[in-house]
């Protein structure tokens, strides 16, 4: 008598729970059955980046929020999540792929943990220019390493873009390699922005984005690598005092839906998702274009200094890592990384 009581009880409450959790529409994510009944089905998309509101990735992502949301007559909404509130790039993506996320935006470093082609990116000095970077990632071979997420139970709807990264420390000016020599550097969570740090003869340590101003503040490492937009954005200026423009990886991001829930989605909205994922995007890339372009003078304003990379210098770091990118080729695949040199050659012609 006892035991049915108490399961009577426990069915009760799990009863309560669910009339509850139906009630409250702001909070569910996915399909909401009640919606659904009074003909039209609610979805929510929960959307979580790495950087702060400031930055052109949040700006962005509004703008994908707007679209959809309009497009979709309501039918979708978005929720939009800064500053590594919903976590890393890392373990967001990994929300993604178990349902419990919708979207994310990460670089595409960490993502190489999930399709090891996305790696080819993470080669230094690969991109001369955004408008080269710009006709690979929306050319074949981009839209093609896209195509290799479905795999991972994720869709890659679009790339955008986070920016040529430079070196930020508390140490020393950095002109040459010779300046890395025991440098620690925190870097992405990806191995072969690792052993290039290494190939430079810096210290260098992997960690996720949202613990790095802590471990700047706090001395656990010299220094780290991002754009001026984040650097200046993220007021990493309060804790570094030294930036060389060593230019030294061109970071994509990528715009990843939850593939279970793009699979849900009808066919129209489908397209909706892509094309405000791409619109987003190009909105995204022009606003960090001319962030990148002012901040390095802001930067200087609140007491960085400056240290110029000559041709020479940068020659320096390229022969440094060379022999770190011919040990990667076959990691990465040497069909994608000949693929992606192919199409940075047609994109110059
Ligand atoms: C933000 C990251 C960040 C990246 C990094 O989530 O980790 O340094 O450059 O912008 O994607």
């Amino acid at each position: 008598m006892k035991k049915l009581f108490g399961l009577l009880s426990m069915l009760l409450l799990i009863t309560v729970l669910a009339a509850c959790g139906n009630g409250d529409a702001e909070s569910s994510s996915g399909n909401d059955e009640s919606a659904s009944e009074g003909g039209g089905e609610t979805k929510t998309i929960k959307a979580g980046i790495g950087l702060n509101s400031d930055h052109p990735q949040y700006k962005g992502l509004l703008k994908f929020k707007e679209i959809v949301e309009e497009k979709t007559d309501g039918a979708i909404e978005v929720e939009t999540y800064h500053s590594g509130q919903l976590g890393d790039d890392r373990s967001m993506t990994e929300a993604l792929q178990l349902g419990s996320q919708e979207v994310v935006i990460p670089s595409t470093a960490p993502l190489a943990n999930f399709v090891p082609e996305f790696s080819v990116f993470d080669i230094p000095f690969l991109f001369p220019n955004e408008e080269v970077a710009d006709k690979v990632l929306d050319g074949e071979v981009g839209q093609e390493l896209l195509g290799k997420l479905e795999e991972q139970n994720l869709v890659g709807l679009a790339y955008w873009e986070n920016g040529f990264r430079d070196l930020t420390n508390s140490e020393r000016a950095v002109a040459s390699v010779d300046d890395f020599d025991g440098l620690k550097i925190r870097t992405m969570e990806n191995d072969l922005h690792l052993d290039a740090f290494k190939a430079l003869g810096a210290n260098p340590t992997p960690m996720a984005f949202t613990e790095l101003f802590t471990a700047m503040q706090q001395g656990t490492v010299d220094g780290q690598e991002n754009p001026y937009a984040t650097i200046y954005l993220q007021k990493f200026y309060e804790v570094q005092k030294h930036v060389s423009d060593t230019h030294h990886i061109y970071s994509p991001f990528v715009f990843l839906m939850s593939k279970s829930f793009y699979d849900g989605l009808t066919e129209e909205q489908q397209k909706i998702m892509k094309d405000a994922a791409v619109e987003a995007g190009e909105y995204e890339r022009k606003l960090n274009r001319e962030a990148n372009e002012k901040y390095l003078e802001k930067l200087q304003e609140e007491g960085m200094e400056y240290t110029e990379i000559t041709d020479e210098a940068r020659q320096e770091m390229v022969d440094a890592v060379a022999p770190v990118i011919e040990d990667y080729k076959s990691k990465i695949g040497e069909e994608t990384v000949d693929k992606v040199y192919q199409a940075i050659e047609d994109a110059q012609k």
